[in-house]
């Protein structure tokens, strides 16, 4: 939908000259102002504060050379970066990613986003997001360890427990994060919450892991049972991915009672119609660290087929895109909806595109996006923070039960303003506007910087 008012149409613009190709952060901003419209409606004296001019620049971005020497002894050079995009309600908090196709643009949508997940959260956290082009794959054990040391020699002076504190994203898990919070502890001589996802024996949260994939599974059933009177017991569920948010969206989806009939990872997807064996998945993917391809090798009456995006070609209620942005995309959102889909729930960040949702809307599907609903990660990550401030061990029960409520509570917080703006079931909307409002309420208040 193209832009309507003036001072956002300006803005958007702006962003498309200073940000030259970055065709990424260019979506990422589009859907936000879009869903700003009905705010600069009712309060227009917002466009005076330059609020928004503000809030699409991010206030810092580190880009920086990381060289190491792999197994055969010759030098790798690989790009890395840091964006942090706005501190206005926190310290700068947000996962660092490791891919191939990691780049200024990627990063930058990755952590406007995150800006506006955490402020959904109502948390004190401000967003950024971090990440290299480095290719985990094929590499060996002793090459992921010197890749990370040798990242964090320049990392270590942009973060810290209370400036900056990554995480995990694509690429990253506990391995990689304890060899980045290992160098960054031996290079400042400080034991401090830097990192969160990290392991247990060194400051890392129970249910952390599990987190992303449990949160979007507690949104998923919240929103179900509000909006649509029922639950995800019995339903067909089609999960893309099969990482770390994927893997717990899976688990907890069976606990609930659905029958899962998908994981995939780039290469290609899985088709169980019994539904994941959880077990083999974690084996192949956590243990053993191979390919999707593996599963229907094991698992009898599974079949694997090439091409990733044919996932959405099985017939389900709900479809969970965990894989990646992008993913999926108009033709894809048009079979799912020829195949009665009935709920859409963004586990990744940004997966569907903007034809994507609006066919999705268009055909009256129940749209939960990232924002919302990946945002039970970086909620439990704040508590693995605070544990760390406060220098004791939070149980598995707390995390879980306050992580379960932290997603309850942000789905009504968007219930409400879909309610105030008469938005109806527009959830991509409300949860932009709730978003907003936290982190341009705060930063008229701490004045113009
Ligand atoms: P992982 O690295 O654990 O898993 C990523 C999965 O996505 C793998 O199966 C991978 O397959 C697949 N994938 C990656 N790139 C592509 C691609 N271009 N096409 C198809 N599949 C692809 O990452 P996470 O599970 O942590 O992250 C998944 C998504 O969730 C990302 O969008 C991330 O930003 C988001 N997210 C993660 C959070 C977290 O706590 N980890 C929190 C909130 C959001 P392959 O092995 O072939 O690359
Ligand atoms: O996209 C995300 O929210 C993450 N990758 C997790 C961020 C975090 O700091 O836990």
């Amino acid at each position: 939908m193209p832009l309507k008012n003036e001072y956002l149409l300006r803005i958007y613009d702006t962003v498309v000259q200073k940000n030259i190709g970055e065709l990424e952060f260019h979506q990422a901003v589009l859907e936000f102002l879009e869903s700003l419209e009905p705010v600069l409606e009712k309060e227009p004296e917002l466009a005076k504060t330059g609020v928004i001019d503000r809030m699409i620049e991010p206030e810092r971005l580190v880009q920086f050379r990381v060289s190491w020497i792999d197994d055969a002894g010759v030098v790798q050079v690989n790009r890395a970066y840091r964006v942090q995009f706005n501190s206005a309600i926190g310290p700068y908090k947000g996962g660092f990613r490791f891919h191939p196709s990691v780049n200024a643009s990627i990063l930058k949508f990755l952590a406007f986003e995150q800006v506006y997940k955490n402020s959904l959260t109502g948390l004190p956290m401000g967003g950024g997001k971090g990440g290299a082009d480095f290719d985990p794959k094929g590499k060996s054990e002793n090459e992921i360890m010197r890749f990370c040391q040798a990242l964090m020699v320049e990392l270590s002076r942009h973060i810290g427990a209370d400036v900056d504190v990554p995480a995990g994203d694509i690429g990253v898990g506990a391995r990689e994060v304890g060899y980045m919070f290992g160098q960054y502890k031996k290079i400042k001589n400080e034991f401090t919450g830097v990192f969160t996802g990290k392991g247990l024996s060194y400051g890392g949260s129970l249910a952390r892991k599990e987190a992303t994939g449990y949160g979007l599974i507690y949104f998923t059933q919240e929103a179900l049972k509000n909006i649509k009177n029922t639950d995800l017991n019995g339903k067909r569920v089609l999960v893309s991915g099969s990482g770390n948010v994927a893997t717990y969206a899976v688990e907890k989806a069976q606990t609930y009672g659905a029958k899962v009939l998908s994981v995939s990872d780039s290469s290609g997807y899985i088709h169980d119609p019994n539904g994941i064996n959880l077990e083999v998945l974690k084996q192949i993917k956590e243990v053993e660290r191979a390919r999707i391809s593996e599963y229907a090798k094991r698992v009898p009456g599974s079949q694997y087929f090439e091409g990733c995006k044919g996932v959405w070609s099985i017939p389900c209620d709900i479809a969970l895109p965990c894989a990646t942005q992008n993913e999926l995309d108009l033709d894809s959102a048009q079979l799912l909806i020829q195949n009665g889909v009935t709920m859409v729930a963004e586990g990744a960040n940004m997966p569907s595109t903007p034809e994507a949702v609006h066919a999705l809307m268009e055909a009256g599907v129940l749209f939960a996006p990232a924002k919302a609903a990946n945002a039970g990660g970086v909620s439990v990550s704040v508590m693995e923070m605070s544990q760390n401030a406060i220098k004791l061990m939070l149980s598995d029960k707390h995390m879980d039960e306050r992580l379960k409520e932290i997603m309850e509570h942000m789905h009504q917080d968007i219930f409400d303003t879909c309610e105030e703006y008469d938005l109806g079931y527009d959830l991509i909307t409300g949860a932009n506007i709730t978003a907003f409002e936290r982190v341009a309420d705060t930063m008229i208040r701490l004045g113009t910087y």
